[in-house]
């Protein structure tokens, strides 16, 4: 028996914690985990550590984890060999490309193909080859608007500005919860100690939120907001630094402010407080408070972006640190220069060359939006949707109308699902294709390292033995594209396993072979606890990537979208709207199966204030059936001062007893999904990311 300690970290979540595993190999040489620990050498998370990781363990031994490929024969699922798996997978997609063209096969990606680095470098060498404008993924149920803002602004999709948390005075955040989330477009592991010290060294946090959330509960104000309504505040913010002359030069080249200028000279803080239901009173101060911090920034994200206005919302974000002088400035909003750089190796993305063929919504970095997946495939006629591939994800539970999309798959021809459970998406598969589990790979964090509030790098080393007969997320898609390509005769390229690539990347990145660092996989492979690259530095003047070169502060979309707001009625007076919110135990749809995470007091309610219970005749506790436009739920109500009255919230990930699904813990939880009420047809117009916050529902007794 031999025990040994290893490094590496979490990839659950954006925060990327170092961690130390204990693993004891016995004589037989199976092994075991002892502990998992936060990793206190690793300089970016200190040792901080949530209960997720220590799930890590539990995903681990979960007997519910698929561990060879399944076939369904209607009902019953079958062991099926990989090689036969391939065979059917690159036989039935390639016949019905052939039948019906190239687009009647869909591709959908949830969020751990940002988590998981085989997915990120290897997953196109496959889906790549089908050709199919069909691709969707969890991004337009989350931060596309970030992506397009990114894209129209600054020339690159990935180029988004990071608040500076360790030296901001003043921080801003609307519609997200840190506290909780552990940070998102800003990577950012022992996020609840970088608050504190922002207070200790005389900084201000102010939290907008139409629930008092975690996050905002430590803040030193919260505001309560009207849901949706979030780019009234930021205009009203916008229009008082301009009127008042609050604004402060930047040394970035900018076109187009005075544009800016006059186009929000209609909104003013006291038609913008009609609006949000923030005083005029306030969102003057709010701007002139932001406007006198020595370093401020203002930083927005789930709440606001998954609305019908988000893409507007993360344009006013950027315009309000822009014009205080805060753009790419310490102690504002900076953007990274991570160890390995997508913004320098790749194109910037591309905006509505095409459109979704039901609803004509728009693609961003050739995807179309999800909101549409499943009208794509109920709609008969040329160019329907036949066939589908999901990766990593679970969009029964995670996209709007959840419950149609749901009835759209169980009527696809064929469906193969690369993913390590059996749940409420992958069961309408006919092949469900596992990769090995999180500890059984090796990982680099392509994505996180891009969005940290550091410039970090580290390697992450597979702890635990690959088992025998196990294949890694990108050995199946390479596996998947030589069947896929010997039955097509389409062309496929050699290609490196995932770590030789970011060997590579390191070399000629900015902290490679011609730098100091002289960074390698090699190099990274000494330093197991990851290596601090220095804070964030103003770097944007020379990672712009517009035509050119300038800053756009007014692109035409977003003007034109200014239109559709103000064309927008007030919100109805009286209406019960339905927000999201996260538990710090959950992770999306898929970490319910583990009773160390699902234990304790719950968290399923339909959270309400005591005013709107009141005016119903309901009383804590009681049962109660919500319902919206699409569908309706039957869940416990629970009483609660942290929401604004007039506001009701649902967690989303729940609802594992539908049929069929083989979660045993999971199924046994209380709790529905907040997507069989969220609406397909609610969207940002703009980039067609769901608004997934603000639905209207009605609540009465079950
Ligand atoms: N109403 C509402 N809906 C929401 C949200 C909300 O706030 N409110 N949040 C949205 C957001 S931000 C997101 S990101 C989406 C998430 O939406 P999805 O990505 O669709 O769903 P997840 O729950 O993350 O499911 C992840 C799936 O990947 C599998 N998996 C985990 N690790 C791996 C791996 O390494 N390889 C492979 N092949 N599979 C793996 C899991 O078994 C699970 O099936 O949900 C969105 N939906
Ligand atoms: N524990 C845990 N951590 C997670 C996840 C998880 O499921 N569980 N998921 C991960 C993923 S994929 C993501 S994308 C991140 C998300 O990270 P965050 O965006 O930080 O997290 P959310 O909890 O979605 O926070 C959204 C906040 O917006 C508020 N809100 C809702 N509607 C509105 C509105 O109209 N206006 C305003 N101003 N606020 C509004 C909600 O009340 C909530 O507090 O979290 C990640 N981390
Ligand atoms: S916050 Fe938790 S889930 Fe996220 S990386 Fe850190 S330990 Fe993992
Ligand atoms: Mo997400």
């Amino acid at each position: 028996m031999t025990r040994t300690l290893h490094h590496r970290a979490c990839h659950l979540c954006e925060a990327i914690c170092g961690l130390s595993i204990e693993v004891e190999r016995q004589a037989d040489g199976s092994q075991r985990i002892l502990s998992i620990k936060g990793d206190a050498e690793d300089p970016f998370s200190r040792g901080h550590i949530c209960p997720k990781a220590v799930a890590l363990q539990d995903i681990q031994d979960d007997p519910d984890r698929l561990r060879q490929p399944l076939r369904r024969h209607g009902d019953s699922w079958q062991p099926i060999a990989w090689a036969e798996a391939f065979e059917l997978v690159a036989e039935r997609l390639a016949d019905i490309q052939r039948r019906h063209g190239a687009n009647a096969v869909a591709v959908y990606q949830g969020n751990p193909s940002v988590h998981n680095y085989g997915l990120m470098t290897h997953s196109n060498y496959f889906l790549g080859l089908l050709k199919t404008r069909n691709r969707y993924s969890a991004t337009s149920v989350d931060q596309l608007p970030h992506h397009l803002i990114s894209h129209l602004m600054y020339g690159h999709g990935l180029l988004i500005p990071i608040p500076d948390i360790d030296h901001t005075d003043f921080m801003l955040i609307l519609g997200a919860n840190p506290l909780v989330s552990n940070g998102s477009i800003m990577t950012v592991p022992d996020v609840a100690r970088r608050l504190k010290a922002l207070r200790a060294r005389g900084g201000r946090l102010v939290v907008v939120d139409p629930r008092r959330s975690e996050t905002a509960a430590v803040a030193d104000r919260h505001l309560f907001i009207r849901p949706g309504e979030d780019a009234a505040l930021l205009l009203g913010m916008l229009h008082t630094l301009f009127a008042e002359g609050l604004t402060r030069p930047t040394p970035l080249p900018v076109s187009g402010l005075d544009a800016v200028r006059e186009a929000i000279a209609p909104f003013d803080s006291e038609a913008m407080s009609r609006r949000c239901g923030v005083s005029a009173g306030e969102i003057r101060q709010l701007a002139r408070d932001f406007a006198a911090a020595e370093r401020a920034v203002c930083y927005g994200r789930m709440g606001i972006s998954t609305q019908p206005f988000g893409s507007l919302c993360q344009w006013l974000v950027q315009l309000i640190n822009l014009v205080t002088g805060n753009l790419d400035r310490e102690g504002g909003a900076l953007c990274t220069l991570p160890a390995v750089d997508l913004v320098a190796s790749t194109s910037g993305g591309h905006y509505a060359r095409w459109r979704s063929r039901v609803s004509g919504l728009p693609e961003f970095a050739g995807e179309l939006p999800v909101a549409a997946l499943a009208e794509e495939i109920l709609t008969p006629g040329e160019g329907q949707v036949r066939a589908l591939v999901s990766v990593a994800g679970n969009p029964v539970l995670s996209t709007p109308n959840g419950r149609q999309l749901e009835r759209a798959l169980a009527g696809l021809e064929f469906m193969v699902s690369i993913d390590f459970y059996h749940n409420e998406t992958t069961r309408h598969a006919e092949l469900i294709l596992p990769p090995t589990a999180p500890l059984e790979h090796d990982h680099y964090d392509t994505s996180f390292n891009l969005l940290a509030v550091r410039n970090v790098t580290r390697f992450n080393e597979a702890l635990l033995d690959k088992p025998e007969g196990a294949l890694h997320d990108w050995e199946i898609f390479v596996a998947l594209a030589r069947a896929f390509a010997s039955r097509t005769g389409a062309e496929l390229k050699p290609t490196l396993p995932p770590e030789q690539l970011i060997d590579l990347g390191l070399r000629h990145g900015p902290y490679g072979e011609r730098s100091e660092h002289r960074l390698s996989l090699a190099v990274l492979r000494e330093h197991p606890h990851g290596l601090d690259l220095g804070p964030l530095r103003p770097n944007l003047a020379g990672r712009l990537k517009t035509p050119d070169g300038r800053v756009q502060a007014a692109p035409e979309p977003l003007l034109a979208d200014l239109q559709r707001f103000a064309a927008q009625p007030a919100p109805e007076a009286g209406a019960l709207l339905l927000i999201g919110r996260r538990h710090p135990r959950s992770n999306n749809s898929w970490m319910h199966n583990y009773r160390r995470l699902v234990k304790g007091k719950p968290r399923h309610q339909l959270l309400m204030h005591p005013e709107d219970l009141a005016r119903r005749g309901l009383v804590d506790g009681q049962r109660v059936r919500v319902r919206s436009r699409v569908g309706e739920v039957e869940v416990d109500v629970a009483a609660s001062e942290e929401m604004m009255p007039g506001v009701v919230s649902l967690p989303h990930g729940w609802g594992h007893d539908r049929a069929g699904v083989r979660l045993a813990i999971a199924r046994a939880q209380p709790g529905v999904s907040a997507n069989d009420l969220t609406d397909e047809r609610r969207l940002d117009a703009l980039s067609g990311n769901a608004a997934l916050n603000g639905i209207p529902v009605e609540v009465e007794a079950a």
